[in-house]
Formats: structure tokens, sequence, C-alpha cells
């Protein structure tokens, strides 16, 4: 509590568990009932609300709570698991404060996932359905002013489906785990009779609108709900205040009201003189503005302070997001609010650590996905600077079977809207209300049609009724006219409603080189996107590939990823957002961008990378301790911090001995040292810097970048090493992992080539029932493949080497048809090889092995087609002569 609200403060003595008010003369307060609740997690009881009801044997716990717990642990799903969405039962006895007789008494729950019904001394005081927005209750006519009360809590997180407790509240699904309890805390206010409205859909009851701001003055217009309890008439004293960041009042009204109306609305007009601009991360400035009313005599009767920003926030088609007249390129990230053990129970260090990690990645812009995240997030990116994104969870789908919302969807979709606005209205952070998330996404999956538009028009209606000042946006999935596409196989396209161009903006969630198309596609699609609405301003709201800390490649572009699967190299995903932000920094028309994800989160379905019940799209993962090298890539394009960071340090035993070493770094150059000898100064260029071909010794490699940014010396190193001599190279061709052969010699992952496409007998996310193998020894060895017109470009040392290729055909079953050429440093080793005719059948694993001569530190085996494609599986180069 601060300087300006204690000499109205109530002050509260505590003693012996009871709260007593020494000096109850005015202001509201505020008594947290986190502590002391009994819980137990049972579908199927009765009677529960009941003073009587023995809950003696239950846990005893305080809140936030979760009873679910879900993608800590490893690759397995662990026995400490919880992902039961039911029923989870909560009671508490508490003693109200001694306040004056009169006094009106709240509860406010922060959040309850997903439906609540409470009872307060036996009796039902109502049901709350969405698991994401703050919920009061006025308890004034059932609470015990003087002795034991009891709060009974029934949560309920049932998975929605038709018939379920949750068939009509968003979310019906989506791709995180909606945690079921009372996950956020839960307090009593007491104010007095005549207070300012606490049951205006949880929002403060006092809401400040811009009018105009330009370099010599703002007009705020204040708009506070006033409500008498008291029964009878009431004149009051009406204050509006704004306050600069010191406390110091700058404009201030006072209104005389006589109030005999439960609710009713008051407004002023305010003016700043000179306004200091809330202006991003550069100058996160903020005002309050302060309601105040009083008795006749003076006495303060209740008081709200609010967040005011004075900034305008504009969205151009052409030129993207303008933050107080100026262009701001907002460089984003998407969080979910989860965390290892505790789900959703997060705490406000939690959520200050996010915000923490967000500025360092060099951010200033944040989706605050999926759904209204707590308070105090919002509260975080207005002192921060970070401009967000806040929306509804209306997520996938709007209905079971693909028809229109139902009537009840509808209502509590708008509810959920309703909350959000009201509760979010005074955050100067927030700059659009998103009505939902790849609501056309099911049209694309399954072959129903997905029928969104009705809702989103209702819910686009609200918002702008609301908050006529904000825009309003969505995130796409899939716009009409792009083949509907999942792991690779082509879908019906069913028939669907067009929902670009139903909000003010648009965001697409789009994953080229991850679910969908060539990465090299993203950056064209969305031009087209643009043309085809150009007065829509346009932002990528995500995109995002998964990355396994313990899962690595010796070249990301050296074979297929499986999305949907392991496994999930991390060098993946430095090569995904390297090749992502190339396109997307360009283009000036995106008002904003968003990774998908900022942190790791958990799913339950899905198994990938190598963990379980984790998406692991994250830069950071789940538990926040590691900083994925993408992070740096990031921080490095974004951040002016000094940044210098070596990437691939997870990959500690390598599989060649030749790489290009690359680091990170906003700085102009850089240098590297291996074991203490200076390999040279590189260009830095988009936060990249490679030093090529860099030879590792055998054993251990210590790595040192060095670099001076903006006169600091920074420096970054890690160890590699390599087990074997560099004179032997193995290589599975086409596989983005290497592999240990049944004989255990290891290849690393495709890498030296030039040239060519990756391949394999199986599509990458084959179920395990439906994959072909290849007749062969160790058939994994011949499972992918690189083909086409292609070379391996393969450093060592000079000598004699023995080179054995690995084939089979996958695909004819006709001699002929596939005919093609190896040759050795020039020399024709393979003349007219045809896989079919060797092995006698497809599928089928054939070898062939010849000598080479090195004298110039390279093998060239070059792959040249004389009809079809050439093809190779494997290749296996070892010396002839020991190194
Ligand atoms: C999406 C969804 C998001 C998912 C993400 C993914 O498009 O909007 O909820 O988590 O893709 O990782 O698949």
């Amino acid at each position: 509590m601060d300087h300006r609200r204690s000499r109205d403060a109530l002050v509260l003595i505590m003693s012996l568990g009871v709260i007593s008010v020494a000096a109850a003369q005015d202001a509201r307060f505020t008594m947290p009932l986190d502590s002391g609740w009994r819980f137990q997690q049972a579908f199927g009881l009765s009677g529960v609300e009941a003073p009587a009801f023995d809950d003696s044997r239950w846990t005893s716990l305080d809140v936030p709570h979760t009873w679910n717990r879900l993608g800590n642990e490893g690759p397995e799903r662990s026995p400490l698991s919880n992902d039961v969405q039911g029923v989870g039962w909560y009671r508490l006895h508490f003693k109200a404060p001694q306040v004056s007789a009169g006094s009106r008494y709240f509860l406010q729950f922060d959040a309850v996932g997903a439906v609540a019904d409470v009872w307060l001394n036996g009796g039902y005081l109502g049901k709350h359905q969405g698991a994401f927005a703050r919920f009061r209750f006025d308890v004034s006519s059932v609470i015990n002013p003087s002795g034991d009360n009891l709060l009974v809590v029934k949560a309920d997180n049932s998975r929605p489906q038709p018939g379920a407790t949750t068939q009509d509240v968003i979310p019906l699904s989506g791709d995180f785990f909606v945690f079921g309890g009372i996950y956020r805390s839960v307090a009593l206010i007491v104010t007095q009779p005549v207070h300012v409205d606490l049951l205006d859909f949880g929002g403060p009851g006092l809401y400040a609108r811009i009018l105009d701001i330009d370099a010599t003055s703002a007009t705020v217009q204040v708009s506070g709900r006033l409500v008498n309890d008291e029964g009878k008439q009431r004149q009051v004293m009406v204050e509006f205040a704004i306050e600069d960041a010191g406390g110091n009042v700058i404009a201030s009204k006072s209104l005389k009201s006589s109030v005999s109306a439960r609710a009713i609305a008051i407004h002023a007009r305010l003016h700043v003189v000179h306004p200091r601009l809330w202006q991003g991360t550069k100058d996160p400035y903020l005002y309050r503005t302060v309601m105040t009313i009083r008795s006749e005599k003076g006495l303060v009767l209740d008081r709200v302070a609010q967040p005011l920003g004075l900034r305008t926030m504009k969205f151009d088609p052409d030129h993207g997001f303008i933050l107080n007249g100026e262009h701001l390129q907002l460089n984003g990230a998407s969080m979910h609010q989860d965390r290892p053990i505790k789900g959703w129970a997060i705490s406000r260090p939690d959520q200050e650590e996010d915000f923490d990690l967000l500025r360092d990645l060099g951010a200033n812009a944040v989706r605050l996905a999926h759904y209204q995240h707590d308070q105090y997030s919002y509260e975080l990116a207005d002192t921060r600077g970070i401009v967000a994104w806040a929306e509804i969870p209306l997520v996938n789908k709007v209905s079971f079977d693909g028809s229109p919302a139902s009537a009840a969807l509808t209502a509590n979709a708008r509810q959920q809207l309703t909350e959000l606005v009201r509760q979010n209205f005074n955050h100067p952070s927030i700059a659009v209300w998103s009505l939902g998330n790849e609501i056309d996404l099911t049209a694309t999956q399954t072959k129903s049609p997905s029928r969104p538009t009705a809702l989103l028009k209702t819910l686009n209606e609200l918002a702008k009724h609301e908050d006529s000042a904000r825009a309003t946006t969505f995130a796409d999935c899939c716009e009409v006219g792009l083949p509907p596409q999942v792991g690779g196989v082509l879908m019906g396209m069913a028939p669907r409603e067009p929902i670009v161009g139903m909000a003010d903006t648009v965001g697409y969630n789009r994953y080229f080189g991850w679910y969908v198309g060539p990465i090299a596609e993203f950056g064209p699609m969305l031009d087209e996107a643009h043309s085809h609405h150009p007065h829509l301003p346009v932002s990528v709201s995500e995109y995002g590939a998964g990355a396994a800390l313990t899962q690595h490649s010796d070249d990301a572009s050296g074979g297929p990823i499986n999305p949907h699967g392991r496994p999930h190299p991390e060098e993946y995903q430095n090569w995904y957002h390297e090749k992502s932000w190339a396109m997307l920094a360009p283009r000036e028309y995106l008002w904003g961008t968003f990774i998908w994800n900022l942190f790791d989160f958990s799913s339950g379905s899905r198994r990938e990378g190598d963990l379980t019940d984790i998406n692991e799209k994250g830069l950071i993962s789940y538990d926040r301790q590691t900083r994925k090298d993408a992070f740096y890539f990031y921080r490095a394009n974004w951040s002016s911090e000094p940044t210098l960071h070596l990437a691939g340090r997870r990959y500690v035993d390598r599989a060649y001995g030749v790489y290009d070493v690359k680091a990170y770094s906003n700085a102009t150059e850089a240098r590297l040292s291996l074991n203490g000898n200076e390999l040279g100064r590189v260009p830095c260029t988009n936060g990249i810097c490679v030093w090529r071909s860099v030879h590792l010794s055998l054993g251990s490699n210590e790595l040192i970048a060095t670099a001076q940014i903006a006169g600091h010396a920074v420096r970054d190193s890690l160890h590699w090493t390599l087990s074997h001599s560099p004179a032997t190279v193995r290589i599975k061709a086409g596989d983005i992992s290497g592999y240990i052969s049944k004989d255990g010699q290891r290849y690393g992952s495709d890498m030296y080539f030039v040239g060519g496409n990756a391949g394999g007998v199986n599509p990458p996310d084959t179920a395990a029932g439906n994959r072909l193998s290849v007749l062969a020894e160790d058939a994994q060895l011949y499972e992918s493949f690189r083909e086409g017109e292609f070379a391996y470009r393969v450093p060592l040392p000079n000598g004699y080497y023995r080179v054995l290729l690995k084939f089979e055909e996958p695909t004819t079953t006709v001699a002929g048809q596939r005919v093609f050429d190896v040759a050795a440093n020039d020399v024709m080793r393979l003349e007219a090889f045809d896989i079919l005719a060797a092995a006698g059948a497809s599928l089928k694993g054939v070898d062939r092995t010849f000598d080479a001569a090195v004298s110039d530190g390279m093998l060239v085996l070059a792959f040249r087609p004389r009809r079809g494609k050439a093809l190779v599986s494997a290749l296996s180069i070892t010396p002839l002569e020991p190194h």
C-alpha cells in the first residue's frame, strides 16, 4: 500500500486469526482467502456445501492450486502426472472481519478452471462458466459477519464434449491443457454501502477513454459506476483525478451526486497538460486514474485506482503498427500461463520472470494466448512497455459438429469477451482484442465445414460496442484457397466460410517449414494474402518450430522433420527461425509478428521431441531454466544488449570432424579460437556469424568466441568432443538425425551435401503400423535417402579411402527407370547404376564399395542422373591406412 492510499486505509489488526478493523471509517479493503482450504478431487459427491459435511480427511492446501499436473517429466508420462478432467471440491472456513454495520461483502475469484459453482454457508451463490476471468458475488445477505463462514467451491474442468458440463463453455478444444481448480487467488472485499460497482463483469467499475492527445494536452473521459446499496437516497461527492507517476494530482473534477439507484454511471472529462506519453519500451510512462466517493462530511467511502497510459495506437495496412504517430515494428512472442508441477497455479514472481525473459529476448510485444491471463500479466505489460494482444479462448471450433455456434455457446463467448474487455479496459499496453484462434481449423482437419461467421460477427460488434477505440483481430489458421494439408497429407477441402476481413485486423498463424509447405513459401504467402485484402492490417500471430534440448542434427536442412513426433533437433528450430525471420523482418506492412512460443507449454496430446505432454516450440524450456539457441538468434536481432552466443552447445559429442561454427550476435564482427588457436574474424550479418569448415581435434575441443559490442568485450565458449578419427565419415543421407547402426557404427545426420532432396521410404509422420520397411540386415540405414542430382563434398585428410554406399529403390518396380553415375573426385566409380537391377527388387538394400584418393583435403562424390533421379541412403568413408 503506498503513501497515497494509506491515509484512507483501514488499519487491520490481526490477532489470533481474528481480523478486526481499528479505524472503521472509510474505503474498501480486501481480505485474502488463499490459505486454509480443504480439497478433494472427486466425482459424484453430494451435500458438500452443507456446513455439517465432514472434510477432515481432505487435503489441506492453499490456493492458487490445481489438481492437474502435466508435462514435467521426460519422454514418458510420469506416474506423478494427473490429467484428470472432472470435478474438484474446495472448502474453506473463515471469519469475516469486524466492520461497521451495513458494510457490503463481495467474494472475488481471480479465476477457477473451468466452471465454478459456489456456496456460502450452505446457500448457493451461483455459477461461473469460463476458466480465465475474475468473477464476484455479493454475499452481504449470506455472510455471517461475526461467526464462522463456510465457503464451498466445486471446480469442474470436464473435457468439453456433447453432454458435458463444459459443452457450451469456450474453449471447446485447443492445443493446451485446461487445468482444473482454484488456480488464482480468492478474496473477500468489504465496502461501505455506497461504493464503486464490483459486479460489472468483474471489472474495476472505473474506465478511462482517451478522447484526444496532442503535444500540449490530452483529454480523458472518465466513467465510474456508482452503486448505492443502502436502500435510500444518498448525497455523495465523486472525485475523479489523474495522478502522475509520483502520485501528484495533475487533473481532477468533483461532482455532487444524489444516488438512489443501484448502479449509475458518472462521467467527467479531464485534461492533462503536456502529457507524457506511454511510449512502449522506450518510456512506458503511467498515470493513474482515481475515483473517490466521499460522504457529505468528506469521509472516503470508496476509492478505486486504475492505470492510465496516454497513447494512440493505429494499424496501417501498408505500414504496420503506429504508436503515437510513429511506426513501431512489433517483435513479439506468445505465452501461455503454465509451469512444471504448478500448472496454471503460477505466482506473481513467475509472471515477472516470464516478462523479464520476454524483455531479455528484446521483444516489445506479447500475445497472451489463448485466453485472459492474470491481471498482473497485463500490468507487467503496461509497466514494461510491452504492446499486448489480449484474447478470448475461442479456439479451433465453435461447435462439435461443424454447425454454427449454439445460443448457449454464443452467450458464453460474449460473456468471456465482456469480462476480458471490462477487466482489462484500462491497460494501455493492450492494442487488440482478439476474438478467437483458428476457428476455421476443423474444416481442414475433418471434412466437416466450419461455420464460425455468425459468432465472429456478434463478437466483433460486441468488442466495438464495449471499446470503440481498440482494434479487433483474430488468429487465422487457414485462408480459403490454401490447400488444406495435415502432416503432408492433402485433406479434402470442406466448404468453409471465409472469415478473414471480419475483424479490424487479421493475424495469420502459419507454419511453413513445419506443418505445411516449404519454408520459402512463407513470405510469398503473406504477400499474396496482403494483396488479396489490401485494406486489412496483417500480422503473423504464430510461427514456430519444436526444439528438444537433447536431440541434435549436424545439418537441420538435411532431412524432413516429423512435426507430430520425434525427434525435434534443436538445430532445426535455429534453421527455421533464421529462415522465417529473414522473410518477416523486411515486410513492413506486418503490424506485428509473434513467435509461437516463448516457453514450452503443456499439451495433453503431444508426444514430441524428447518430451511427453509438452509442446516444445518454446524458445525457452518449460521450467524456464534453458534458453534454447534460437532465443539468442532473436536476442541478437532484437535486443541492444550485447549478445554473443555460440550455437549448438548442447550437441557435445560430435559425429563429424569438420563443421561450420555459428554464433548469434549483435556485434558487427566476431573472433573464434579453437583450443587456443585463433581462427580469425568473421562479419556478423542479420545476427549470424559463421566460421566455415572448422576442423575439430580428436578429443576435447574448446571454442571461444569474442567480440566488442558498443564498447563491451563479450565472450562465449563451448565444448565439443570428437571421439573418433576425423578420417572416418559416416553419413545417413536424407536424415535429420544421426543413427547408430546395428554393428555399432555411428552415422551422423545428412551433411556435406550440395543439391538434391531428402526423402524417405515413409513420410516422416507415418504411423508405426503403416510403415514400409526395407529388406536389409539393418533396414533403418536404408530408409532415408537423398535424391536428385547432388554431390557430397566431404572434408578429409589426404590419403586413400574405402567408400561404401548404401542404396535401395523406394518407388519404381521397373528396371531402367532410375539410372545414375557416381564419380569420386571426378573419377567414375559407378557407371549407369540401377538400384533396382542391382538389388533385384524394390525396397531391398544393396551396397557398393570402391576406393578413392584424396589429395587436396576433399572427397567430392558426385551423383549424376542418366534417367530419373540419383539416390543414396548412406555413405561410409573409412581410411585405407590408419590416420
Ligand atoms: C496453432 C495453435 C496453437 C498451437 C500451435 C502448435 O496454430 O493456434 O494453439 O499450439 O499451432 O504448436 O501447433
